[in-house]
């Protein structure tokens, strides 16, 4: 189930290439960000070996058999997926690196779960999407791009390193969203809406940056 099919990913990218080729309005999300000299440790960020817990203060215990996931907004065909739709999808598995805007950044996380390619697939976004708007069980909001969530390191999280997703981490599941600060990938992930308008989420309006590139250090507002 979590045998990563190279011939697949590569499958995904050839699409999502296209799709934000049509998404990327001004470009400035395409391609990678800037790393001078090949750097792999982002501006003010030092490593750490452990995976620190942050949220606000609320950790759902959501059962798998209770879990749901609501995509929905400005999409040809929402869903609902519960959890055996859910790992009945097709399944990757990617490995990036966890940057927090609190400073820590971890190396080397390998997410397995449900590519974004797929899941755009399925819901088919409309024209007019241009943002989508990630709501979690504790409440939480946050926002991105629909071209930075399509990008093909963007994964909806069930494993990290080969076991299920430890409810402090934001299991059942988590969106993952690598190139951005770790406050845009959302634990207990669920309803995905998609959008026209920006709709700033939790920390968006509490004085983080709309976006979260850490290498361009787009930390607060
Ligand atoms: N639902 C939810 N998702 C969330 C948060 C939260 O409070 N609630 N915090 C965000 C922040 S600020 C960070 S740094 C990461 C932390 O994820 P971790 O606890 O797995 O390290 O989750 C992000 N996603
Ligand atoms: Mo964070």
């Amino acid at each position: 189930m979590d045998a990563q099919d190279p011939a697949a990913l590569a499958g995904y990218r050839q699409k999502l290439v296209r799709r934000k080729q049509e998404w990327a309005r001004d470009g400035r999300l395409l391609g990678d960000a800037a790393r001078p000299g090949g750097e792999r440790l982002p501006p003010g960020q030092r490593e750490v070996k452990n995976w620190p817990v942050l949220d606000l203060g609320v950790q759902p215990e959501i059962e798998a058999s209770e879990w749901r996931l609501r995509i929905d907004g400005l999409v040809e065909a929402p869903l609902v997926w519960g959890w055996q739709d859910f790992i009945a999808e097709p399944q990757v598995r990617l490995v990036s690196d966890i940057h927090c805007v609190t400073g820590w950044s971890r190396f080397d996380n390998a997410w397995s779960g449900v590519h974004v390619a797929h899941l755009l697939e399925m819901v088919r976004p409309k024209a007019e999407a241009r943002y989508c708007v990630f709501h979690s069980q504790d409440g939480y909001t946050t926002n991105v791009r629909i071209d930075r969530f399509a990008d093909e390191d963007v994964v909806l999280a069930h494993s990290w390193n080969g076991l299920p997703l430890e409810p402090a981490h934001g299991g059942p599941v988590r969106v993952v969203i690598p190139k951005w600060y770790f406050w845009k990938s959302a634990k207990w992930v669920c309803r995905i809406e998609f959008c026209r308008d920006d709709k700033p989420g939790f920390w968006e309006v509490r004085g983080y940056h709309n976006d979260g590139d850490p290498w361009r250090e787009e930390r607060y507002g």
